[in-house]
């Protein structure tokens, strides 16, 4: 029988990664891995709110219920604040900065973007969701941290990574080596090394979009999903249409089976859905960590300015080939 690798210590012993590493970024990875642990025991608990009592009241032990997504905000902030390792949290819950101003955080040198709950509209059905994280290196030098150490470049990040809760969860995560996954084992309550140095197909047969915006798409979207739809033996087409609305588990599913996943414009979201600190990004590094393609149909997602916090972008990622097709379409017709 193989040896199990927890996260914990599969973190440490990629820390010789970085020779003059201290620790702190493994102490960082590992106090989101424990918020994670207590967020996917909520959101498995989702289903029984009923007899726990409804969100909002007081349950029969007198505990007072919260939506999950304010929960799993909650939860990373005090992780990461107890951590003593991070500095700013900007969250996709928050409109602000939250500064951490602790005696254990006065040195602390990373700045950590998170969408808590990724897709939570899909609690209420029991469908998966996720948590998306983005680490980044404080660049000024004085004094407190500042909010402009927040606004950084996709391609300044130290570290990102998701959480897919799931039929099972699933922590996956890269520090530019790289992207490997760990599946939580509920029977010991530790994320265990079960997708190692993970590889997006260059060549995919999925494509994953909201296809009820048709009408709202660039002609360039237009004329790719038509392109996925046509009868072509030698390429395999038709793709197969795939889209659950949570992005995480939208994205893992093509990142293990090959395939792309579009957010564009529409009329209604003239420059995308998608949050670039809190979704973009992130997802972008994993993306190109294992071996795909992310751009916002002509930019590279990592290289675009983030003037602010909330900022959207469109969004095309996943299998190379794919990727590539698209944005040729998007520079013909859009
Ligand atoms: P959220 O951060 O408010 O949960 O929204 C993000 C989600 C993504 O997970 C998903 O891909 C997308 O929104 C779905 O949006 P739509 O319903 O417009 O297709
Ligand atoms: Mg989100």
């Amino acid at each position: 029988m193989s040896a199990v690798k927890t996260l914990g210590q599969f973190i440490i012993e990629k820390q010789k990664d970085f020779p003059y590493a201290k620790g702190e970024l493994s102490r960082l990875l590992r106090d989101i891995g424990i918020a994670a642990k207590i967020v996917n025991r909520e959101v498995n608990k989702a289903g029984l709110v009923d007899i726990l009592g409804e969100i909002g009241t007081t349950n029969s032990h007198g505990e007072s219920q919260k939506k999950l997504d304010v929960f799993a905000n909650e939860q990373f902030i005090s992780a990461l604040t107890c951590g003593g390792e991070c500095c700013i949290v900007v969250s996709e819950e928050n409109d602000d900065p939250v500064y951490i101003d602790s005696e254990v955080s006065r040195d602390a040198k990373y700045i950590v973007a998170i969408d808590p709950l990724d897709g939570s509209s899909n609690i209420d059905v029991n469908v998966a969701v996720g948590t998306i994280f983005s680490i980044y290196r404080r660049k000024s030098t004085v004094g407190k941290a500042v909010v402009e150490d927040a606004l950084q470049k996709g391609i300044e990040q130290v570290a990102a990574g998701y959480v897919v809760y799931g039929s099972s969860a699933m922590l996956v995560y890269t520090t530019g080596k790289g992207v490997n996954g760990f599946t939580l084992d509920p029977s010991i309550g530790e994320f265990c090394l079960s997708h190692p140095d993970m590889k997006i197909p260059k060549e995919g047969y999925i494509y994953s979009i909201n296809e009820g915006n048709y009408v709202h798409f660039p002609d360039g979207v237009k004329k790719y999903i038509k392109y996925c739809q046509v009868m072509d033996k030698e390429t395999q087409r038709p793709y197969s249409s795939r889209y659950i609305g949570s992005m995480v588990a939208d994205l893992h599913r093509n990142i293990i089976k090959g395939g792309i996943f579009i957010y564009p414009t529409t009329a209604s979201a003239p420059r995308g859905k998608l949050r670039l600190v809190y979704e973009c990004n992130p997802m972008a590094f994993i993306i190109e960590q294992a071996g795909g393609r992310a751009t916002d149909g002509f930019e590279r997602i990592l290289d675009k300015e983030v003037g602010s916090l909330h900022q959207r972008s469109a969004i095309f990622l996943g299998s190379e080939n794919m990727v590539l097709k698209a944005e040729e379409m998007m520079r013909d017709f859009s």
